[in-house]
């Protein structure tokens, strides 16, 4: 079996191949709206939450060609939610993975269109292949993304945000903004590569919900730390962004020894809700201990 680093890598590196050959290409009209959606969606990115989905496929049996597009949509929703937030009407960044943000390199304009297609595409994969033995079930895939991306999930955990600016969060609110601005796509990620296999039932499935939950905060957690410590070199985006934008984020609230604290609370919390699966869940393991040793 290939050890941890060997596997991010063989699935990071299909699954470039796997979002090259989902995207319009850029020789297809219009084709300047094309290069701006590859340009924000290839060369970069952890991938962690097609990652999840993949460690979450193979807990459930899944077929890995199946996955793959589950994964894709979770990715390409993640990806428009970038382009929005760097837009001046938000977050107004310059820096994303390490290269000029989408409405630099391109226009406002053609960002906000960026971010529609990709929603849109997203939706499109999910929909237009079966990706379970039961077509109930990927409605309910269907409507799991759309309620995690929406105003109940991260667009809602976003507006949260955006009305929070100055503001001085107490604990649980800023929870609540990150479950649903971070977390909610986590989650989904894990669940939806779980449903493209028919290993789990439905209890087992809420274990891997609960898992995602928890890592989801952990990940969020430790974004913050990062945000505050490391540089931006290595972040490939604006370091120290929260503090300069005056954003309550679990450093401020917590320190960073608390907040480091809070993130192994998280990962041991989210490891026990594995516990029932033994070797089997081995890579949501490995990837949790990735999200919460993450240097970037
Ligand atoms: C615009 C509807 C809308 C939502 C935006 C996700 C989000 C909501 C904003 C991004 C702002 C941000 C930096 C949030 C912190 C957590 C986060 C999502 C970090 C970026 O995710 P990574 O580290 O990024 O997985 P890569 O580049 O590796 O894909």
């Amino acid at each position: 079996m290939p050890n941890f680093q060997q596997w991010i890598a063989a699935h990071q590196q299909r699954f470039e191949s796997v979002l090259d050959q989902l995207l319009p290409a850029i020789d297809i009209a219009p084709q300047r709206l094309h290069q701006a959606m590859r340009y924000s969606v290839m060369d970069g990115g952890k991938r962690v939450r097609p990652l999840l989905a993949f460690a979450a496929g193979e807990l459930a049996g899944a077929n890995v060609e199946r996955v793959n597009l589950a994964a894709a949509a979770v990715e390409l929703i993640h990806a428009y939610s970038l382009v929005h937030d760097d837009m001046p009407c938000m977050d107004d960044d310059v820096l994303r993975r390490g290269k000029p943000t989408c409405h630099v390199a391109f226009n406002q304009a053609t960002a906000l269109l960026v971010g529609d297609a990709l929603q849109s595409l997203a939706f499109q994969l999910l929909s237009e292949q079966p990706l379970t033995s039961d077509p109930a079930r990927q409605l309910t895939m269907l409507k799991l993304l759309a309620v995690a991306s929406g105003s109940r999930g991260m667009a809602g955990g976003q507006a949260f945000d955006l009305a929070s600016v100055g503001k001085p969060l107490v604990l649980v609110e800023l929870e609540f903004m990150h479950i649903h601005k971070t977390g909610a796509l986590i989650r989904a990620a894990i669940v939806l590569g779980a449903y493209c296999g028919d290993r789990l039932n439905e209890a087992q499935i809420a274990k891997l919900d609960h898992f995602g939950k928890c890592i989801g905060l952990a990940f969020q957690v430790v974004d913050d730390v990062l945000d505050a410590e490391a540089d931006t070199a290595t972040l490939g985006k604006t370091a120290g962004k929260d503090a300069d934008n005056d954003k309550p984020t679990y450093v401020t609230l917590l320190g960073v020894v608390e907040a480091k604290k809070m993130a192994d609370e998280l990962h041991t919390e989210a490891l026990k809700s594995l516990a029932e699966f033994g070797e089997s869940a081995r890579r949501l393991r490995e990837m949790a201990d990735f999200i919460v040793m993450r240097k970037f």
